[in-house]
């Protein structure tokens, strides 16, 4: 007598499957492709590689993007490991020498995708448990994930073009939709929680917006510099120096700026105070402050921005007098700069 075979049967959960992870990784494809081009415009304009004067909201844009784009990688990335959890367990952990190469990417892609959402992030939120070597970290990793970025989809393409076409057997069905759905719908809310920090209309509905009070925010103050503002004070430039009082006769410009924080946060103000262009002559202009120590301390103002009308050396903001905690005596304000370039507490100009 033969005896019915029993079968398992095999539960497969709805989610893990190939159709969801290749559009998953889609839409991962792209944050992750806005937030590399974005962070590698970052750090040129940080660095000054080749970065513009206008248009002056150009950095926080592209800034904001990074920080967006960012931020919506956290979900999806979430996602798509979920979705392929199960493959990442698979036995025979190798199977020929092709697919150890493939699994040593992804799982190098996976470990430097985690490091950068999560730095990044800690960084946004202002916190530096890694403090200086974070900028160097960040964008060297940028390299690894975008490398084995490239491999994963070289070699996944084939995949992706069959599961994401219409007649596939593979199409998504009504659960992994609401699979699909739930990543969209967390990805938006994470979006629209946080870009109220650089988006003015999304501040009031951006609960997990830092910084989005309206004021303008206090990234380093004067105490966390440890900054004493002597009594005497004189703005050295050059061979010549300034008092406060000769600095406020001089001829007054008023200009509409932006602050946009590498962190991501940005907020536009009204500044007054005098023209760097007409401080100094023409050049490179290394700007100092009274800080005694920080990365910040002494930046360099490339020409292009020393000249330009809209760059102030500036005394007073929204109409008041510049607080301590902004720069008082007078700081730096240049159009389209990254916020951490944006010297507070200047005490000489010297043209290089
Ligand atoms: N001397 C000095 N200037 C500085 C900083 C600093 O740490 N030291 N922080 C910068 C950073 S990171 C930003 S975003 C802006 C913020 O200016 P605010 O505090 O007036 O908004 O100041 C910049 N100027
Ligand atoms: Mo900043």
């Amino acid at each position: 007598m033969k005896l019915p075979v029993f079968k398992a049967p095999v539960f497969k959960a709805p989610a893990h499957h190939t159709g969801v992870t290749s559009r998953v990784g889609t839409w991962l494809g792209i944050t992750f492709g806005l937030c590399f081009v974005t962070g590698l415009l970052s750090h040129g304009a940080q660095h000054d590689w080749v970065w513009p004067t206008r248009p002056v909201d150009l950095y926080r844009v592209t800034q904001g993007v990074h920080v967006i784009s960012g931020v919506a990688s956290i979900p999806l990335l979430l996602a798509k490991l979920w979705s392929v959890y199960p493959k990442l367990f698979e036995r025979p952990l190798v199977k020929s020498v092709p697919h150890a190469l493939e699994r040593a990417s992804i799982f190098v892609l996976i470990a430097a995708s985690f490091f950068e959402l999560v730095t990044g992030l800690f960084n946004a939120a202002q916190n530096y448990p890694w403090s200086f070597y974070f900028p160097t970290a960040h964008y060297a990793v940028a390299w690894i994930v975008i490398g084995a970025l490239l491999v994963h989809v070289a070699v996944k393409i084939p995949v992706v073009r069959r599961t994401l076409e219409p007649a596939s057997e593979e199409r998504t069905i009504l659960s992994r939709r609401a699979f699909l759905r739930t990543t969209a719908l967390t990805t938006g809310v994470a979006v629209v929680a946080t870009a109220g920090v650089t988006v003015p209309w999304l501040r009031k509905i951006s609960v997990l917006a830092w910084r989005s009070d309206g004021a303008l925010p206090v990234n380093r103050t004067a105490k966390a510099a440890g900054i004493v503002v002597p009594q005497d004070w004189r703005l050295k430039v050059g061979a010549r120096s300034f008092s406060l009082a000769e600095l406020q006769a001089m001829p007054q410009t008023t200009v509409d700026l932006p602050i946009a924080c590498v962190e991501g946060w940005s907020q536009n103000a009204t500044w007054t105070g005098v023209r760097v262009s007409e401080l100094v002559g023409r050049g490179d202009v290394r700007v100092e402050s009274l800080e005694k120590d920080g990365l910040y301390r002494v930046t360099t103002l490339p020409s292009e921005f020393a000249e330009d009308p809209l760059t102030l050396l500036a005394l007073r903001l929204n109409g008041e007098e510049l607080s301590l905690d902004h720069g008082f005596p007078c700081r730096l304000i240049a159009p389209n700069r990254p916020g951490v370039l944006q010297t507070k507490w200047v005490t000489s100009l010297e043209v290089l």
